[in-house]
C-alpha cells in the first residue's frame, strides 16, 4: 500500500494559532487576493483575467456555483474566486521533462500542495506498465489505448466513468451520452460527496432536487436561516447578497458549530464602507449546535409551530401537501432532554428562533456541508422541508429551499444527465433521439465504484476531472482500489495525486480550463454552466492555452468516443466537436427547460430552468403533492472519552487543491495539520493547547485508521465535537460509513480518539 505523503515536514507544515477574526473581506482580502495572483502571473495576465470573471461575455469563474447579479459588478468576484483562477491561469508549465526526472513513486511522496504548485499539464502522457516514469503519447494513441482497454471487458459496466463538477453543459451531455452508447450507467459523480443528500430530500418532498429560490428571493427574505456552511471562505460573493438582504430587513440566523467570521460581520471590498467601516454586522442569532444536531433542532421548531395556534398555513397545507396528518402526529410528542442533548443549545435559544419564525412571512433556508454528509443528512433535509411547507415557504416570492451548491457547474452536470441513476423519462429522451437504447439498469456512485474497484468488478476507471483518490473517504482503501484497476485515465488541468497512484497503466490527458480560450477547427467556441440557483448561462475563456494542442473537454469525449464506439456508430463526434452549437442542439430536445438553447444562451446574463414549485407550486412528486415526511429524532452517538469529528475546508484551499497553508479567518497560519477543539473537552481529555496528537477513527468494522501529529487548538467549536481539514483527514472517513438513502461518506461525523504524541 502506498504511504502516505510525509506526516509533517516542518518546514511545509508548522502551524501558528492566533486569534480567529470576527469579519470577513475588506481590504485584507483585496491585498492577499493580488499577492496569490502575481505568484502565478505576471501583472498584466493578472488584470486581463480578473477582469472578465463572472462578467457577460467573459468566463464563470471557477470556484463556486453562487450565481452572477443582474448587474455585476466590476469586479464580480472575490479573493477565494481570485485564487482559483489564479490557480488555473498559472504561467507555470508541466513538460515532459518534468515527468522523465520524477519518477512515479517519487511523486506519491508529495504533498498535494506540491504537485498541485508545479503548473499546468501540456501533454498527453502514459504510465505504461512496469513503468517507472511517465513518457509522452500522441493522442490518436491515447485514445486507441483506452478503446482497447474499454473493447477487452467482459462487460461495459467494468468501466466507471467519474465527474467532477467544472465540467461544462456541453461536454457532460457528450460525456454521459458516450457511457451510455457504450452500454454503462456508471456515472460517479462529486456530487455523490457533496450535494446527494439534498437531491434525494428534496426530490421526494418537492419534486425537482435543487434550490427553489433565486437571489431576488434573497433579497425579499425576512428571515434567512443559514445552516452547516461557511459562506466566507466557501461562498463568499454570497455575503454580498446577505448583506443586502440585511439592509432591506431581513434578519439572519445561522447555525453552526463553529462561529465563522463570514456570517458574524462582512466587509463588502466593492463599497467604501466595507474597505475603511466596520461593515455589516450579519447575524442576528447564532445558534452553536453540536454535529448532527440539526435534525433534533427543526424538530424542536416544527413541534413548537404545531402547537402555537394559528401558525401552521393550512391553506397552503390542505391545498398542496400531502402527508400531513402523520407528520402532526408524530411531532405532536417533544422529548425535550434528547432535543438539548443532540442540539447542545438552550432551549430560550430555540424559542428564540421559534419567535423570529413566527414573526417573518417568507422565509429561506440555506445549507451546504454541515447539513449534507451526515448518516441522517436526508432526514435532516426532509424535516426542514416540513419546516418550510409548514408556513407556505415555498413557491412564493422571498421564501423557499437554498442549497448552496459546490463546484461551479456541478449542478448543471447533474442536469446534463452525470448520475448513476437516470430517471426512465430521461433514458427514454436520450434513447429517442440518438436512435439507440440506454442501459437502464442502474450504475454504480461514488462508494459503490471503490467498492468494485476494489472488488475486481471496475477494471477500467475515467475521470474527466477531480482528484478521486484524494476527495475520496478511506484514503488507503480507495488508493488500493485505484491499484487493482486495469487502467486509470483523467482528463485533468493540473497535476494531482490521483495521477500518481494509478492502475496497471495510466493516462494524463491535459486539457483546457474555463479560462482559457477554446478554438475548433470551425473557429471560436464558447460552454455553458448552470449555477446554483437554475441559472444558465455561456462562459468564454480569452487566454491563450497553456500548450498548442491541448484539447477542450468536449474534443477529448467525442475524439474517445469515435476510438471506441468504431465508425458504425452514428452519433456525429466529428461535427460535436468542431461546433459546439450542434450539441446545444441535442440537448435542447433532450433536457427539459432547454428549448431554443443556442438563442437563450447568448442572451446577456443567460436564462432561468424551470422548477415546478417554485414557478407554480406545482410538485412532481409520487403523490402530486409536496410531502410531508416523518422523520424521527436521531442524533449521532458518541462513546465517552471520544470526539466527534468533522472534516472541513481552510480558506486557502478548493477542495483537495491547497493553495496556501493559512486560516485567515480561523486565526491559523502556517500550517494545516491542526485539530480544533472545545477547551473544556481538551481539559477533559488532558490535552493542551499545542499538544501533538494521532487522530484515530473507531468504526465497527475494527480498522484502525490513523491520520498522524495534529496539533491541538484550542478553539470555541460546540462541546462533543472536533474539526480538521480535508482532504488530510479523508483516511479517516470509513468507506462504508455513509448517509442513509444518499450513501454520501460521513464527512462531518468521524468517531476519533486523540492519541497523544509522547
Ligand atoms: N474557496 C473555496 N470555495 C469552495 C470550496 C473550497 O474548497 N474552497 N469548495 C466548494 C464545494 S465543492 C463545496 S461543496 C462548498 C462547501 O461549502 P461548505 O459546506 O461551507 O464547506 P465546509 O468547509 O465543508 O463547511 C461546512 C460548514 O458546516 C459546518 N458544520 C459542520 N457540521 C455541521 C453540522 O452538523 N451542523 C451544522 N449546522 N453545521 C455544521 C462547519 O462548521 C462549516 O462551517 O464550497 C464550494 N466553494
Ligand atoms: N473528508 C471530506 N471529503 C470530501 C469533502 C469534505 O467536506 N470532507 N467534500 C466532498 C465534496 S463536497 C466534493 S465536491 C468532492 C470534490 O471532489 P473532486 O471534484 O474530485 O476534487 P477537486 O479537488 O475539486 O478536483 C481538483 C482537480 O480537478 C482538476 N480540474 C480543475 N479544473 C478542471 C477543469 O476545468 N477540467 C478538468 N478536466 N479538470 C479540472 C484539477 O486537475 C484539480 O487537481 O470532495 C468531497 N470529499
Ligand atoms: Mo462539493
Amino acid at each position: 500500500m502506498a504511504k502516505q505523503p510525509p506526516h509533517r515536514d516542518p518546514a511545509q507544515d508548522a502551524p501558528h494559532v492566533g486569534p480567529p477574526a470576527h469579519a470577513a473581506a475588506g481590504l485584507p482580502a483585496i491585498g492577499h487576493t493580488l499577492r496569490m495572483a502575481a505568484d502565478q502571473m505576471s501583472p498584466g495576465r493578472v488584470l486581463a483575467t480578473l477582469r472578465k470573471v463572472n462578467q457577460q461575455g467573459g468566463f464563470d469563474c471557477p470556484g463556486c456555483a453562487w450565481p452572477e447579479p443582474d448587474k455585476p459588478h466590476l469586479a464580480e468576484f472575490c479573493e477565494n474566486g481570485a485564487k482559483a483562477v489564479a490557480e488555473e491561469a498559472t504561467e507555470r508549465r508541466i513538460t515532459p521533462e518534468f515527468f522523465a526526472a520524477h519518477p512515479v513513486a517519487e511523486l506519491a511522496e508529495r504533498s498535494g500542495y506540491w504537485l498541485g504548485q508545479q503548473g499546468r499539464l501540456t501533454t498527453p502522457m502514459l504510465l505504461d506498465e512496469d513503468a517507472t516514469h511517465y513518457a509522452p503519447i500522441g493522442w490518436d494513441e491515447a485514445f486507441a489505448l483506452i478503446a482497447g482497454e474499454l473493447t477487452a471487458l467482459g462487460s461495459p459496466d467494468e468501466a466507471a466513468f467519474y465527474t467532477s463538477g467544472r465540467t461544462s453543459n456541453e461536454a457532460a451531455f457528450a460525456y454521459q451520452l458516450f457511457a451510455r452508447r457504450l452500454g454503462t450507467n456508471n456515472l460517479p459523480d462529486c456530487s455523490n460527496m457533496c450535494h446527494e443528500s439534498s437531491g434525494s430530500a428534496l426530490t421526494e418532498t418537492l419534486g425537482v432536487g435543487k434550490g427553489s429560490v433565486s437571489l431576488k428571493d434573497l433579497y425579499q427574505a425576512d428571515l434567512i436561516i443559514v445552516a452547516g456552511q461557511n459562506p466566507g471562505t466557501n461562498h463568499p460573493r454570497m455575503l454580498s447578497a446577505l448583506e443586502r438582504a440585511k439592509r432591506a430587513g431581513a434578519k439572519i440566523v445561522s447555525v453552526n458549530p463553529l462561529p465563522e467570521a463570514g456570517l458574524e460581520r462582512f466587509k463588502n471590498p466593492q463599497t467604501p464602507r466595507g474597505l475603511v467601516g466596520g461593515g455589516t454586522k450579519l447575524t442576528d442569532l447564532f445558534l452553536q449546535i453540536r454535529l448532527g444536531g440539526d435534525l433534533a433542532l427543526f424538530r424542536a421548531l416544527n413541534h413548537l409551530l404545531l402547537t402555537t395556534p394559528d401558525a401552521v398555513d393550512e391553506a397552503f397545507v390542505a391545498e398542496h401537501c400531502a402527508g400531513y396528518r402523520e407528520f402532526a402526529a408524530e411531532a405532536a410528542d417533544l422529548d425535550r432532554p434528547a432535543t438539548l442533548a443532540a442540539t447542545g443549545l438552550p432551549w430560550e435559544q430555540i424559542e428564540g428562533l421559534h419567535r423570529l419564525v413566527l414573526s417573518s412571512r417568507k422565509i429561506i433556508v440555506c445549507w451546504a456541508m454541515g447539513l449534507t454528509q451526515h448518516k441522517h443528512s436526508v432526514p435532516t433535509i426532509r424535516e426542514v422541508v416540513n419546516f418550510l411547507l409548514l408556513r407556505g415557504n415555498v413557491g412564493r416570492p422571498g421564501a423557499g429551499v437554498c442549497p448552496v451548491r459546490g463546484h461551479s457547474n456541478v449542478q448543471g452536470d447533474r442536469t446534463m444527465g452525470i448520475f448513476e441513476r437516470p430517471s426512465t423519462a430521461f433514458l427514454d429522451a436520450l434513447g429517442k433521439e440518438f436512435a439507440f437504447e440506454p442501459p437502464r439498469a442502474h450504475g454504480h456512485d461514488t462508494v459503490d465504484t471503490i467498492r468494485a474497484m476494489r472488488d475486481g468488478r471496475v477494471k477500467v476507471f475515467f475521470a474527466m476531472g477531480g482528484n478521486f483518490v484524494s476527495a475520496s473517504p478511506d484514503t488507503d482503501a480507495t488508493e488500493a482500489a485505484m491499484r487493482r484497476c486495469r487502467l486509470t485515465v483523467h482528463v485533468s488541468t493540473k497535476l494531482n495525486r490521483s495521477h500518481v497512484i494509478t492502475g496497471a497503466r495510466a493516462l494524463i490527458l491535459p486539457t483546457l480550463g474555463r479560462t482559457d480560450r477554446d478554438v475548433s477547427a470551425l473557429g471560436p467556441q464558447f460552454v455553458s454552466v448552470e449555477d446554483s440557483m437554475g441559472m444558465v448561462h455561456s462562459s468564454r475563456g480569452g487566454l491563450r492555452p497553456p500548450a498548442p494542442d491541448l484539447l477542450s473537454e468536449v474534443a477529448i469525449v467525442s475524439r474517445l468516443a469515435r476510438a471506441a464506439l468504431g465508425p458504425q456508430d452514428p452519433t456525429p463526434w466529428e461535427d460535436f466537436a468542431r461546433d459546439y452549437d450542434l450539441i446545444r442542439d441535442r440537448i435542447a430536445r433532450v433536457i427539459p427547460g432547454f428549448d431554443d438553447f443556442n438563442a437563450k444562451v447568448r442572451r446577456p446574463g443567460g436564462f432561468a430552468l424551470p422548477h415546478a414549485p417554485r414557478d407554480s407550486r406545482t410538485f412532481p412528486t409520487a403523490t402530486g403533492k409536496a410531502n410531508f415526511t416523518v422523520n424521527p429524532l436521531t442524533a449521532p452517538d458518541v462513546p465517552p472519552g471520544r470526539l466527534l469529528l468533522q472534516t472541513l475546508r481552510s480558506h486557502d484551499q478548493y477542495n483537495t487543491t491547497v493553495y496556501g497553508l493559512d486560516d485567515r479567518y480561523r486565526g491559523i497560519t502556517g500550517g494545516r495539520r491542526v485539530v480544533l477543539v472545545n477547551p473544556a473537552d481538551a481539559a477533559e481529555l488532558g490535552l493542551d493547547d499545542g499538544r501533538f496528537v494521532d487522530l484515530v477513527s473507531e468504526w465497527k468494522d475494527g480498522v484502525e485508521r490513523r491520520a498522524a501529529h495534529f496539533r491541538v487548538v484550542h478553539y470555541p467549536v460546540a462541546r462533543g465535537g472536533a474539526a480538521a481539514y480535508y482532504p488530510e483527514t479523508n483516511v479517516l472517513v470509513p468507506l462504508d460509513s455513509t448517509a442513509d438513502i444518499s450513501n454520501t461518506p460521513t464527512s462531518k461525523a468521524v468517531v476519533v480518539r486523540l492519541e497523544p504524541i509522547a
